[in-house]
């Protein structure tokens, strides 16, 4: 049966990827993101390559109403979502903790934690009639270790963390799956938003590296939702192999 999975963040990096992914493998998408045009174009390119059709909503996961609105508002035909891709998040900056501007600590907080959980309980709602479905989240090895000058990032990735086993805990009786990926350094478009399109500092992310790319991440997470109703990967961290975790990389 031809799943309906909804990916937030469907505009770049890993979002865009699992839309190519399960879209080739014949799924039925909704799409969000803030980029219109970048929605409109994917899903234009997916109707057109492959026998699937497309939903895309354009919002903004910090406004509430928007995603109250969005959600609330999608047709009938496409509410009895399979998979909720809980994707959609940022870094902004990268500073000592007595530096760090507190606008960019909002974005991250309002995007990461608020926007993340109003997307999830939003999606989780349509689930819980059919007693089936599968959320995965989106957290990062930032969820397992804090780095300097990690600081707000770290900690919106440990509440992602967080949530995922309490969306585990609270959904139980609905026998909705939980997964939580943890990627670790992955060249998208991730860090130029990071360093605020400083292309220099957000290749040096990535030096003497092969990093992850956004398919491998989306191949992964096409294998977990692929797995039996009986079978959930609860948690799964995925770095390059030149890393062993937010410390310790081989850099050539
Ligand atoms: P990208 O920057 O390539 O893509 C991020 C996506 O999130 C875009 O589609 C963007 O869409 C969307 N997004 C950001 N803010 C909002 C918002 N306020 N409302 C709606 N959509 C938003 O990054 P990645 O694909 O690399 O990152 C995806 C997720 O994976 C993030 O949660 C990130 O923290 C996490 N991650 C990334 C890693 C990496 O190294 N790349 C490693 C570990 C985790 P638009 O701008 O159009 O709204
Ligand atoms: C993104 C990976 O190591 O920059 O979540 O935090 S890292």
């Amino acid at each position: 049966m031809d799943k309906i999975v909804f990916i937030t963040g469907a505009t770049a990096g890993f979002g865009e990827a699992c839309a190519r992914k399960f879209a080739a493998n014949n799924h039925n998408l909704i799409i969000t993101g803030r980029r219109q045009e970048r929605l409109q174009q994917l899903a234009e390119e997916l109707t057109g390559t492959y026998p699937v059709a497309v939903l895309p909503l354009v919002f903004d996961v910090r406004n509430r109403e928007q995603v109250l609105e969005m959600i609330g508002s999608i047709p009938e035909q496409w509410k009895r979502i399979d998979v909720l891709i809980n994707n959609a998040g940022l870094a902004a900056g990268k500073d000592d903790f007595a530096q760090a501007s507190l606008d960019d600590w909002d974005t991250m907080v309002d995007t990461n934690i608020k926007g993340f959980a109003y997307v999830a309980q939003a999606v989780s709602n349509l689930m819980i009639p059919h007693k089936r479905g599968h959320i995965i989240n989106l957290g990062s090895v930032a969820a397992k270790q804090v780095y300097a000058q990690g600081n707000m990032y770290c900690a919106t990735k440990h509440a992602v963390e967080a949530l995922s086993q309490a969306m585990r805990i609270d959904l139980l009786p609905y026998h909705i799956k939980v997964t939580a990926i943890h990627p670790g350094a992955a060249n998208t478009e991730f860090s130029t938003v990071r360093f605020k399109g400083d292309r220099i500092a957000a290749d040096k992310v990535y030096e003497g590296l092969i990093p992850l790319v956004a398919a491998d991440v989306a191949e992964t997470i096409f294998y977990c939702a692929g797995l039996p109703d009986h079978v959930c990967i609860n948690d799964l961290v995925i770095t390059c192999t030149q890393q062993a975790d937010c410390f310790y990389y081989d850099r050539g």
